[in-house]
């Protein structure tokens, strides 16, 4: 069985973009991958987090893992620092990667465009504690939204480039990349990535967004005023992501949906495509509530870091000995 590996950091609340563009994904994965699945906690601190909202964030985010589908059984699911290895193995990826390439990273390079202030050495390195974080399970695919796919090529090119240095080590990961809801854009702007860091917090729906809330937020997404529904990402960028959203929560194909509200205001497709995430969020929520006050989250976690550490272990040692670490007695 091939082996997947993905994480997501919980910022924030997670999104109904992280869930289309991979949690829900994950789910369907795990019948076919042996999947690993981690709460990247360590990623989550690159900018300042307020320490108690920042522990909810990753306890809510396990149980939404869980109620989006997840099943422990399938999946092994666990939480970054309960592995140590991913940091140690971090500082050697980073001791592998050069200045340019960082450089080059978009998350980075966009912050200091913006002159942002205090940006932590952690913003510019996690790309090496993301390379490490793949590397460690020797996964053969790593699933990510279109965003991520950057990081999965840096990966890439370190382990080829350790593999060439001290001999086959890592396996090199390809990104798996999905057709539809790669990339959920913003509902108050359609030409900004849903972000769980949303300043308006009126473009991005949250999984534990109440649904009226969320009903309002689709109904006041912003379309155009070309008056016709149709597929045009170039000039109907809201419209087409609102269509991509209900196509990916159903199935139904975009043109399908399409050809049903043809002819018809944007008003009646919204109400469909609030009905379509509300009834997703509603299951999810229910599933979340039953889930969140119990035991079963210690339970998954120490059993889902304890068969992760089992192989992260292996190659770590193995990264030891290539490199010359170790001393031999
Ligand atoms: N809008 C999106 N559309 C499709 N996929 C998305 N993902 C995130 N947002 C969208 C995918 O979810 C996985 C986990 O991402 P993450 O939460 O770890 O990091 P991110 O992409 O940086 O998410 P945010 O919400 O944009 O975080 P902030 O606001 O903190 O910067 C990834 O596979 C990602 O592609």
């Amino acid at each position: 069985m091939k082996r997947m590996l993905s994480g997501i950091k919980p910022t924030g609340q997670l999104t109904l973009g992280n869930y289309i563009g991979a949690l829900r994904n994950f789910v369907k994965y795990q019948d076919e991958y042996e999947m690993y699945v981690f709460i990247a906690n360590l990623h989550c601190i690159t900018e300042y987090q307020e320490p108690l909202q920042l522990s909810k964030n990753l306890t809510d985010a396990i149980a939404l893992y869980l109620a989006c589908g997840l099943d422990p059984k399938k999946s092994t699911i666990f939480l970054q620092t309960d592995v140590k290895a991913h940091a140690e193995l971090g500082y050697i990826m980073a001791c592998n990667t050069y200045l340019g390439e960082l450089n080059r990273m978009t998350q980075f390079k966009d912050k200091t465009a913006k002159n942002e202030k205090n940006l932590t050495a952690g913003l510019y390195t996690y790309p090496c504690l993301m390379a490490a974080d793949i590397l460690l399970y020797n996964a053969d695919y790593v699933p990510v939204g279109d965003d991520q796919k950057q990081h999965v090529e840096l990966t890439r090119d370190i382990a080829q480039r350790f593999n060439n240095k001290y001999g086959k080590t890592f396996k090199v990961p390809e990104p798996l990349i999905a057709k539809v809801g790669a990339r959920i854009m913003s509902l108050s702007d359609p030409s900004k990535k849903m972000s769980k860091s949303d300043e308006t917090n009126k473009g991005c729906i949250y999984l534990l967004d109440d649904l009226k809330v969320a009903r309002k937020k689709i109904m006041s997404a912003v379309t155009d005023s070309v008056g016709i529904i149709q597929l045009d990402k170039e000039n109907q960028p809201g419209l087409y992501n609102l269509i991509e959203i209900a196509s990916s929560l159903t199935d139904r194909s975009m043109n399908d949906i399409v050809d049903e509200f043809a002819g018809q205001g944007y008003g009646k497709l919204k109400t469909y495509v609030a009905d379509v995430v509300c009834a997703e969020l509603e299951k999810i929520q229910n599933k979340y509530h039953d889930i969140i006050n119990t035991h079963l989250l210690d339970e998954i976690m120490s059993e889902g870091a304890k068969k992760a550490n089992l192989i992260a272990e292996q190659t770590l040692k193995n990264v030891e000995n290539k490199i010359g670490l170790k001393i031999k007695y």
